[in-house]
Parts: C-alpha cells; structure tokens; sequence
C-alpha cells in the first residue's frame, strides 16, 4: 500500500430529532471514534448535496426515511493523534422521521452496535470528541420553539 494523500474531507452526520430524543450509535468500525457514541452519516460523495447525503447515510446505516432535512452548524474536525490522522469537515444537520413510528434497525453491524434514541441533556458515555466538545460549548440541536 502506498502512503494516503493527507487531505481533508467532507462529512454530512444527522440529527435525526424524535420528540425531545435524538439518534446515535455506539461506532464499531476501528479508527476515529472507536466504541463511542455518535451519530448517522459518512463521506459526501461526488455531485451530492448535503440533504441527499445525510438522506442516503440514514438510510443506509438505519434504514430510516428522514424528512425535513436542514442545514444546523459546520464543524472543523482534526484527528491528529490517531494512527491514521484524518481532517474531517463535518456537516451537521438535522431532520425528522418520515413515519414517527419507523424504528432504527442497525444495518451496518460491523461499524455500529445499533441504534437508540436519547434525550439531550441525558447522553450515553463515551461521546465522540467532536459531539462531546459542542455539548460542552451549550450547543442544541434541537429548534427554538
Ligand atoms: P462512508 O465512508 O461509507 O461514506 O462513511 P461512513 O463509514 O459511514 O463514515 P463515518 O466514519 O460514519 O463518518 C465519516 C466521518 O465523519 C467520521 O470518520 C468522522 C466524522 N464525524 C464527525 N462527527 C461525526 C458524528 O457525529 N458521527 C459520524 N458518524 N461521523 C462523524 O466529525
Ligand atoms: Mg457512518
Ligand atoms: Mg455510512
């Protein structure tokens, strides 16, 4: 193998907003964020718009149908200390079920231990850096009633 270009790149994570709850996995797939909790979403691939990829990675690793897809915050995420650094600009947005009844089902097993809700200011241990980090700052993402 030869050695990986150093670039940043693009991420669309998911919000998915339940009542007063929101969505994450405990991640499985080894490297950043190895066994913490974090939420839906991957790469943006070539042509895609933010709502088609946050559409697409739900559904993908959930098998939800989301709706209501909207743009919340961009974050800059530097993974320096890792074996394999990574620089990853995260799009964050949020959206809510299609059907309220749907339920999560956890398609990807190898990447993700499966899905739950939780409530805000109740979140699961560990939590991924970049989600811990803009908790801590006060961020929420849910709407101002
Ligand atoms: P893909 O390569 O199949 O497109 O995507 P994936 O396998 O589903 O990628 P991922 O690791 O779930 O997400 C891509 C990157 O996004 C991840 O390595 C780190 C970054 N990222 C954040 N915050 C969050 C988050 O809360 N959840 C997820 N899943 N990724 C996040 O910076
Ligand atoms: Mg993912
Ligand atoms: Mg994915």
């Amino acid at each position: 193998k030869g050695m990986a270009a150093l670039v940043p790149r693009v991420s669309v994570v998911v919000f998915v907003l339940k009542e007063k709850t929101v969505l994450l996995g405990r991640r499985r797939s080894p490297g950043v964020g190895y066994s913490e909790f974090a939420l839906p979403g991957g790469h943006l691939e070539f042509g895609e718009s933010f709502e088609e990829c946050a559409t697409r990675e739900v559904k993908e690793e959930t098998g939800l149908e989301i709706d209501k897809t909207e743009f919340v915050k961009v974050t800059n995420n530097l993974f320096l200390d890792e074996p394999k650094p990574c620089h990853i600009v995260a799009i964050l947005m949020r959206a809510w079920l299609r059907n309220p009844h749907q339920l999560p089902q956890n398609l990807e097993p190898t990447k993700c231990d499966g899905w739950d809700w939780y409530e805000w200011d109740n979140l699961p241990e560990p939590l991924f850096g970049p989600l811990k980090k803009m908790m801590e700052q006060g961020f929420n993402p849910f709407p101002i009633a």
